[in-house]
């Protein structure tokens, strides 16, 4: 039975993710190892899609029964979260107001026009920049925002960064766990290894706790994007404690159970090292596979260093979760101008 059976889902996806073979990186990197990809990146035809509707789709029935009219969220500037929370609002015929956070020192021209921004305001969300920095925590500049509304007469509903911090935030990534092992059971073998980028939390935490009941917890690797990994691994535990509590799990998450690895997040959050780089040039060029700079070409080169170390031992089959987020890519235009 499903860990969710208490739990209400309103559909934003268009149901299971794919889980494509990647045969041409595996074999770039010496055919060690098997690698796999599920594509959260290709999940919905809402606004490009990606990991945050997962989170969403288990969100949407509270925020119908409050009665809200505007929905109110937090990001950086080419935050995917506030995209899709802005084609949430579209979709269900609310209004939406986002604060846009200058998470990253990054000074592209037209970084504040292009990707995920630009498909925001598209979408008739009042987005507005702000200059605070680098923060996963609850903010005061959201906790305004939410005030404003309110003043103007409105009825707001926050879903915090990420929407990670919400009571039910990681429910959609226990959905993910559950849709993993149902298809292992389809393809007849599991995977020994789960590589996912991590930054405010509910996407790992989520899936610490649906691979839980089987003991696979450690196996899901978070690569670390925020470069705060204390600040970071503390929410994804405290997230997974108590996602596990409200879906009545029996066994308690402990630190054990939550795995990150720093090594990938340098120079900082937002800005791919030449690492980076170099990973989401090789995922492109031998699987068409697009990643960006600020969060799966992070997680990108998390895996392919992994394997080049030999962490994984020879034989593993690894699942590298793509959550989305290629939009950002425009902001970035001129460091990828020859490819
Ligand atoms: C994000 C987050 P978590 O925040 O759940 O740990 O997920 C990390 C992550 N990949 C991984 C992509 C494409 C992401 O967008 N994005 C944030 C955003 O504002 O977009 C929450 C930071």
């Amino acid at each position: 039975m499903s860990l969710l059976s208490n739990f209400e889902r309103y559909p934003l996806t268009f149901g299971e993710t794919h889980i494509e073979h990647l045969p041409r990186l595996s074999a770039a990197l010496g055919g060690k190892v098997e690698i796999y990809a599920k594509r959260e990146d290709c999940n919905s035809g809402l606004a490009m899609g990606g990991n945050k509707l997962r989170k969403l789709e288990y969100i949407v029935p509270d925020i119908l029964a409050s009665g809200a009219d505007t929905l109110v969220s937090i990001g950086g500037v080419q935050s995917n979260h506030t995209r899709m929370v802005a084609a949430v609002a579209a979709k269900l015929g609310l209004k939406c107001r986002l604060v846009q956070e200058s998470w990253v020192p990054h000074n592209d021209a037209v970084y504040d026009r292009v990707g995920n921004i630009q498909l925001s305001r598209l979408m008739g969300a009042d987005s507005r920049i702000v200059d605070d920095g680098f923060d996963i925590g609850i903010r005061q500049s959201w906790e305004e925002a939410l005030q404003e509304v309110k003043d103007a007469g409105g009825k707001p509903y926050g879903i915090p960064a990420g929407a990670s911090m919400h009571k039910f935030g990681a429910l959609g990534y226990v959905a993910f766990a559950e849709e993993v092992k149902k298809q292992e059971q389809e393809l007849g073998f599991e995977f020994d290894y789960i590589v996912v980028c991590v930054v405010t939390g509910s996407t790992q935490a989520g899936m610490i706790v649906g691979f839980k009941p089987e003991g696979r917890s450690s196996r899901v690797i978070g690569i670390d994007a925020s470069g705060t990994l204390a600040q970071t691994r503390a929410q994804v535990l405290e997230i997974a404690q108590n996602t596990s509590k409200l879906i009545g799990l029996e066994s308690e998450i402990t630190e054990e159970d939550v795995h990150i690895n720093p090594d990938y997040a340098y120079p900082a959050y937002g800005i791919p090292s030449k690492e980076t780089n170099d990973a989401m040039r090789l995922a492109a060029q031998t699987e068409a596979m697009i990643t960006d700079p600020v969060y799966e070409g992070k997680s990108m080169q998390g895996l392919i260093d992994l394997v080049n170390k030999d962490y994984f031992p020879q034989g593993s089959k690894v699942l590298y979760v793509h959550l989305g987020g290629t939009p950002a890519l425009n902001g970035y235009s001129y460091i990828y101008r020859n490819g």
